[in-house]
């Protein structure tokens, strides 16, 4: 697989193998990868150029190091397309995978004044905040709260926001959901979503904020989520 006498450096053609190999799924998720001095061994070539080859590969999230165990390859990251307006439910179902929720906290508390005004409801007004772990095929993906106004979103139960949400505010109170205005940061992990996500101290996540609002132009909710950078990808097509 390495040819010494090719002008492409000897370190790139082992990372483009090992990706190709990744990609093609001659090396799955969670495997053990040999170590640096058996690569190294085995291909004729220097530690260095080895190492040179897998840290590229674990920047670009291909591989994963673990502290006295070795290298192994990472899982695949779960692609979000950010063209349609979907529910947390729906995009695992797509997938494949089973969608489930781990509620940490639901409460019915007074709208501060940001929340108020991004609600467009009265200061003070009495909005749920709900705090759930979203998981897929049992693995944390993301942190979610979410605000919703009482008066809008009637009911709701500790019952109902462990399934969907879209779900209920369809079919239930037949509310039209029209649009989101989203935007997305990358931050490091904080001691609560790295309890809550799994992920090591100060690993990458993405902030996710959305605004969604019904198609007569109401608000609907306010949420802020934590996505895992190590499962999640964004998507977007753009036009020229
Ligand atoms: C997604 C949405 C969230 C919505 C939830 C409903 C993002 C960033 N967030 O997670 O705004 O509340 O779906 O999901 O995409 P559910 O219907 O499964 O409860």
């Amino acid at each position: 697989m390495i040819d010494k006498h090719s002008p492409t450096p000897i370190y790139f053609q082992l990372e483009h193998s090992l990706r190709r190999q990744i990609e093609d799924g001659e090396l799955l998720p969670g495997e053990l990868l040999p170590s640096e001095r058996e690569f190294a061994e085995k291909l004729g070539i220097s530690r260095m150029t080895v190492r040179q080859a897998i840290t590229n590969l674990v920047n670009e999230g291909f591989l994963y190091r673990q502290k006295g165990r070795g290298t192994f390859v990472s899982e695949k990251k779960l692609e979000q397309r950010l063209s349609g307006l979907t529910s947390f439910t729906e995009d695992m179902r797509m997938r494949g995978l089973t969608p489930a929720s781990k509620l940490l906290s639901f409460k019915i508390i007074p709208a501060d004044v940001k929340t108020a005004e991004r609600l467009q409801i009265q200061d003070y007004a009495s909005v749920y905040e709900i705090i759930r772990v979203r998981l897929a095929d049992e693995v944390p993906m993301a942190l979610e709260t979410v605000y919703m106004s009482v008066n809008l979103v009637k009911d709701l139960t500790e019952k109902l926001v462990s399934a969907s949400l879209y779900t209920y505010i369809e079919n239930e109170l037949s509310l039209s959901i029209g649009r989101a205005a989203q935007s997305m940061e990358a931050v490091l992990a904080t001691e609560n979503e790295e309890e809550h996500l799994l992920v090591p101290k100060g690993a990458p996540v993405l902030f996710i904020e959305r605004n969604t609002y019904l198609t007569n132009g109401t608000p609907l909710e306010h949420v802020k989520s934590f996505y895992r950078a190590d499962r999640y990808k964004l998507t977007v097509d753009i036009n020229r």
